[in-house]
């Protein structure tokens, strides 16, 4: 079975005005296709590897064969961080996590302002391509992580329950090179329930 590109919970225009229907479009359509099919490529010829969710390939990258770990961490990588990140947004978002997320944000970060504040920091210095997550790590606590080009929290063994895409193909048609403007934006669009349905899980 092929990995194939999911269908988007929402329009393309359903996040306007803060992503544009444009940018939604593109980074679908062509950035998140060509990860998956590029996913699919690396993967050809191992029947064993095909058969994994794409979670599992990247929690257990070590197993994967050198000559294609590389474009499994990058395809792979990008194919699971975009599923996700299509998954934390939506129309109907924005405001503040309630109920247990809201707690232990809250008891990590002393209160949802200082933890927007960091997470809009870490967001804003990441260096080139990558992302900001926030992740439950492996000691079962709350981090802000940044990572490079399409790296997955998975990897490491964090689980994501927030993240940014901060590469500039996720903004610049909007906003150009004005990424503190697209996280500011960005805020008015986070499912705060989906996040909240990560975190309990
Ligand atoms: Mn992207």
């Amino acid at each position: 079975m092929a990995f194939e590109l999911p269908k988007l919970p929402y329009t393309y225009d359903a996040l306007e005005p803060h992503i544009d229907a444009l940018t939604m479009e593109i980074h679908h359509s062509k950035h998140h296709a060509g990860y998956v099919d590029k996913l699919n490529a690396a993967l050809e010829g191992n029947p064993e590897l095909q058969k994994k969710s794409v979670e599992d390939l990247l929690k257990n990258i070590e197993e994967v064969p050198a000559e294609i770990r590389q474009a499994v961490i990058n395809h792979g990588g990008g194919h699971a961080n975009h599923t996700f990140f299509w998954e934390i947004m939506s129309p109907n978002g924005g405001g503040e996590p309630k109920g247990e997320l809201a707690e232990a944000i809250a008891e990590t970060f002393g209160n949802f302002e200082e933890f927007k504040k960091q997470f809009t920091e870490k967001a804003m210095g990441v260096f080139g391509s990558g992302w900001a997550f926030l992740a439950i790590n492996k000691g079962g606590k709350l981090e802000i992580t940044r990572q490079s080009f399409q790296n997955s929290p998975l990897m490491y063994g964090n689980k994501p329950i927030l993240g940014i895409d901060v590469w500039e193909h996720a903004y610049y048609i909007k906003h150009q090179n004005k990424r503190p403007e697209y996280i500011t934006a960005w805020w008015n669009v986070v499912n705060w329930d989906k996040a909240s349905q990560l975190f309990v899980e």
